[in-house]
């Protein structure tokens, strides 16, 4: 198959473009870099050492048997993105090309602006790209689960039935999301839906949760040289591996409230392995189809507490603080939201438990000395409601 994946370099994508090469896919892996500009601009950086890119590339190329192509470009330069998509014709376009923080989003107006301007009008001049060059692509988006909120009903995959009036009608599932970053990737399944109904488009939106981890089949050939980012600062690093990097290093689990949140997960391997079902059941021409991407949901409280286990059973004297929420976000709520389309596409999910655990720790272990605890923890939180 000819797969085309944006966003290549980032925390999921590369580890997707190994993948895919590793099957013996032609794979062709296009990133803008805007990730590691963001971290320069804030001054933050992996715990591990992460070659570049084109290094990266070149490293797997020089010892594994398929190759991956790679070109650097942004989604907003559309000439670019034309020739792009009508020299190598994609029949599966991989789309994670978009910026991934909600914290980063909530910063400031231009931020906030950045954000939906780079996540929203890049895939829409994807959308574009597919529907004149390669109409019959299927594309898998990266959505999330963030862009359902909290509601107090059961969340649905992407479409709800609705009886009104004794009339019934199937409907885009309402959004209720928490962040600028989560409502760009509302607006982007809004315009999905739409490429899909008028020009006849296919689509498989995978409304995934919050990914833990660092460890993948392709990653594991060669770690040192191959390794995705692993983040632990309060922008891009997401709860499971901040709390594991915090009990590393002995600081308190920054538990966010009163940690009574309830949030869907999933474990790096297993995002990696939805992308692949999604691909290999392509959704039919003119469909709008929508995955809930995750293994998993419990309350913040459970995560840490399941980490503290770890840590009891260690010696570390694992400790949780409840520190004020910089968010706005529900604390008590109902949680329902279903994930059968993928299970029953045959995903095997990873439990989240001591032995994921442990994969974990021994990075932020083997790295300890490099964690800078002011990225970690920064004193001046970004606020959702600025006083
Ligand atoms: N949280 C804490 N303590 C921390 C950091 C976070 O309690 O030190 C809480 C947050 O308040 C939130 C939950 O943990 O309730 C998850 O936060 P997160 O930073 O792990 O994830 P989030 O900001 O929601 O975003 C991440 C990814 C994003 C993806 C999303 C999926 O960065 O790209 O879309 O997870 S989802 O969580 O389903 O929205």
């Amino acid at each position: 198959m000819k797969i085309l994946i944006l966003g290549a370099d980032g925390y999921l994508g590369w580890p997707t473009t190994m993948h895919f090469a590793n099957m013996g896919h032609n794979v062709l892996a296009v990133d803008n870099l805007s990730k590691r500009k963001i971290e320069t601009e804030l001054g933050i950086e992996p715990l591990n050492l992460v070659n570049f890119f084109q290094k990266r590339v070149e490293i797997w190329n020089k010892n594994q048997n398929n190759k991956i192509d790679y070109i650097v470009s942004d989604l907003l330069n559309y000439k670019v993105l034309c020739e792009i998509i009508s020299n190598f014709k994609p029949e599966t376009i991989i789309h994670y090309a978009e910026q991934p923080s909600a914290p980063y989003s909530m910063a400031d107006r231009e931020k906030a602006v950045y954000t939906q301007n780079n996540n929203v009008i890049g895939n829409l001049n994807l959308l574009f790209a597919i529907k004149k060059y390669c109409p019959n692509a299927h594309l898998v988006k990266l959505g999330t689960m963030g862009e359902y909120g909290t509601p107090n009903i059961d969340i649905e995959e992407g479409w709800l039935k609705v009886n009104h009036n004794g009339r019934e009608d199937k409907v885009l599932y309402p959004k209720k999301p928490g962040s600028f970053y989560h409502l760009s990737k509302v607006h982007d399944s809004a315009n999905i839906e739409f490429a899909c109904r008028i020009w006849g488009l296919r689509c498989t939106d995978l409304n995934q949760g919050f990914v833990y981890g660092i460890v993948t089949k392709e990653i594991n050939l060669d770690f040192e040289n191959l390794t995705t980012a692993f983040h632990y600062d309060s922008i891009f690093g997401t709860v499971i591996n901040r709390f594991i990097t915090q009990l590393t290093i002995g600081k308190p689990m920054s538990v966010y409230g009163n940690g009574t949140q309830k949030r869907a997960f999933l474990n790096i391997q297993d995002t990696i392995n939805c992308v692949q079902i999604a691909s290999e059941n392509p959704a039919k021409l003119g469909e709008f189809r929508v995955f809930n991407q995750f293994t998993d949901f419990c309350s913040l409280n459970d995560l840490a507490n399941k980490i503290k286990k770890f840590g009891d059973k260690k010696n570390l004297n694992p400790k949780i603080s409840h520190v004020k929420n910089p968010r706005v976000e529900e604390e008590d709520h109902y949680y329902n939201p279903k994930n059968t389309s993928l299970i029953s596409l045959g995903l095997k999910p990873l439990e989240f438990n001591e032995n994921q655990i442990s994969k974990i720790y021994e990075i932020t272990q083997k790295y300890k000395d490099k964690i800078n605890i002011k990225t970690l923890d920064p004193v001046d939180k970004i606020q959702w409601k600025q006083s």
